[in-house]
């Protein structure tokens, strides 16, 4: 298949699940690789004026530039995948397959962010929106947890999209704020079926060389902020 699809990646950043969709898929796509700002940890200024939402990922396709995660797949799978690493509505676990694809951007990433920036600021454990999100959280990895006791990924017994969107929430996120699994065994056994992954390993040697998958029980020692 040809395609003119060019990646624009924000090493450690959630762009990772671009690269691996492209990988999972075979497609042929261009990565153009960024580093963050070590100060700030932002994207850089020519990461930033390829879109004006200036986040990581960003694609370029002809002349379509297009952000944000959800709409990325979505342009990726509708474009070039024909149905693979999806669901069809016939299927008995679509709306697994929908829940857990859009549960990682739409709960499970803002509530990580929000508890990230309760972190660098300070925030008392007991503040009630600093709780209230903890126990979204809480109760989403254990959901998670129990579907994977029964399946072997999130959509149930195929390996789906839904994977390649949820992942970087449960690994490389953990650089920026420290969770741990200890009370998910099914999410740690997960987590290292996904590491074996060809295609996952060569999205990570591509776009983050050197990065090791944070697929550990405890949270990682070396945090990024
Ligand atoms: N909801 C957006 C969030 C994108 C986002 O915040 N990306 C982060 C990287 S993980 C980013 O670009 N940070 C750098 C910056 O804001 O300068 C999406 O899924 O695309």
């Amino acid at each position: 298949m040809s395609s003119t699809l060019t990646v624009h990646h924000l090493r450690r950043s959630q762009s990772e699940r671009v690269t691996w969709l492209c990988e999972e898929l075979e497609i042929p796509y261009k990565l153009v690789s960024y580093d963050r700002d070590p100060q700030t940890m932002s994207a850089p200024e020519d990461f930033r004026k390829l879109h004006w939402a200036g986040t990581s990922p960003i694609i370029e396709d002809g002349n379509i530039v297009l952000a944000e995660t959800g709409a990325v797949f979505e342009y990726i799978q509708t474009k070039y995948a024909n149905g693979r690493l999806s669901l069809p509505p016939t299927h008995p676990q679509y709306a697994d397959y929908l829940f857990w694809l859009h549960r990682a951007n739409g709960t499970l990433q803002p509530g990580l962010i929000n508890l990230m920036f309760c972190r660098i600021n300070g925030t008392p454990d007991d503040d009630f929106g600093r709780q209230h999100t903890q126990k979204r959280i809480d109760e989403n990895f254990q959901a998670m947890d129990l579907q994977l006791s029964r399946f072997p990924y999130l959509a149930g017994d195929e390996f789906t999209a839904a994977d390649c969107m949820t992942v970087w929430s449960l690994t490389t996120l953990r650089l920026f704020i420290p969770y741990g699994f200890e009370k998910f065994p099914n999410i740690v056994k997960y987590l290292e079926r996904i590491s074996q992954r060809p295609a996952f390993k060569k999205a990570l040697e591509k776009g983050d060389p050197g990065l090791k998958p944070v697929i550990s029980v405890s949270p990682p020692e070396n945090l990024l902020v």
